[in-house]
């Protein structure tokens, strides 16, 4: 029997300040993400995408929780969905949209799994609370929700928390982190390998460390794909370009080890902005990642 994937588009820009991010899955499927899939030999299904509102109707609520209600109605839909595709026997792949959305892939995957690991592949930690955050932007803040830090209405999506255990994380990319997400980071000893890392050990190392480290302990790993993890000389079409990055090669190695493991259980990619991108090359960057990740070979 072919295995089945299951494609979620999340149009989701409210968790930072750039428009454009809401237009990722749009761009993901026109860089032909489900003829790449369905190439490999998946069972591709393309659910389309879930509702997001185009504006919060209580925006000027709270400035250090930008767009809270608009975010979490939408998280709580996708953890819906992805939990759903997953009793189905289905493999869930999430499109973004802003990195907010993974409040609600983590929320609908873990679900299912009572350890579950998450790869979060990322310039920046994503750990940052209303009270850490220096934006006030919720994609900075999606790995801390998931572990059960910050605001309750974010840490509570799904109607549990924590989904994951801060031993049951792995960052890779790292190299843009406010001082409360260091200290986060520090308190719970969670696992990160920044670029010094990557440059000092190499990527295959960094990667077997990363597979070998989850592997025992976890029953399911998601991997959190932000297109910024990449340096932006290869994904430029991103809302926070950091310099320094992961390379495109790199990368592509990466997901190979990740799919030679069969470690992922669900995947998402996001912060894919077609308004700041160059030809949809960031776009077409993420679909190629989703073929190594997903099996594609050479020979
Ligand atoms: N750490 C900063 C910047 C940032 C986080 N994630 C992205 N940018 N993409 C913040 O706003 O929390
Ligand atoms: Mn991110
Ligand atoms: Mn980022």
């Amino acid at each position: 029997m072919r295995k089945k994937l299951s494609i979620i588009g999340m149009p989701m820009d409210l968790g930072q300040m750039r428009r454009g991010v809401d237009m990722g899955p749009s761009a993901m499927r026109y860089a032909d993400a489900v003829k790449r899939l369905e190439s490999i030999g998946y069972e591709v299904e393309d659910m389309g995408d879930i509702h997001v509102d185009h504006i919060d109707e209580e925006r000027n609520v709270q400035p250090s929780l930008r767009n809270l209600k608009a975010i979490t109605k939408a998280a709580s839909r996708l953890a819906g969905c992805v939990d759903s595709i997953i009793k189905k026997g289905s493999f869930p792949l999430v499109l973004g949209g802003d990195h907010s959305i993974a409040i609600g892939t983590l929320a609908g995957a873990a679900q299912n799994y009572d350890n579950l690991g998450v790869i979060w592949y990322d310039a920046h930690g994503d750990l940052n609370t209303d009270e850490t955050s220096p934006t006030g932007n919720i994609h900075g803040m999606p790995l801390a929700a998931s572990l059960g830090f910050g605001h309750s209405q974010l840490t509570g999506v799904g109607g549990f928390h924590p989904k994951v255990k801060p031993e049951n994380v792995v960052i890779i990319g790292a190299r843009d982190l406010d001082q409360g997400e260091r200290d986060l980071i520090k308190e719970h000893s969670i696992k990160v390998y920044t670029m010094h890392e990557i440059d000092r050990l190499g990527m295959t190392k960094v990667m077997e460390e990363t597979i070998d480290y989850l592997k025992g302990k976890t029953d399911g790993v998601h991997l959190s794909l932000d297109l910024d993890g990449l340096d932006p000389h290869d994904a430029p079409g991103v809302g926070t370009p950091v310099l320094g990055g992961i390379s495109y090669r790199e990368s592509h190695l990466a997901m190979e080890m990740l799919a030679e493991s069969e470690i992922i259980t669900s995947a998402e990619f996001v912060e894919v902005n077609p308004i700041l991108d160059e030809k949809n090359k960031t776009a077409e960057v993420a679909v190629a990642l989703m073929g190594s990740l997903f099996g594609e070979k050479l020979l």
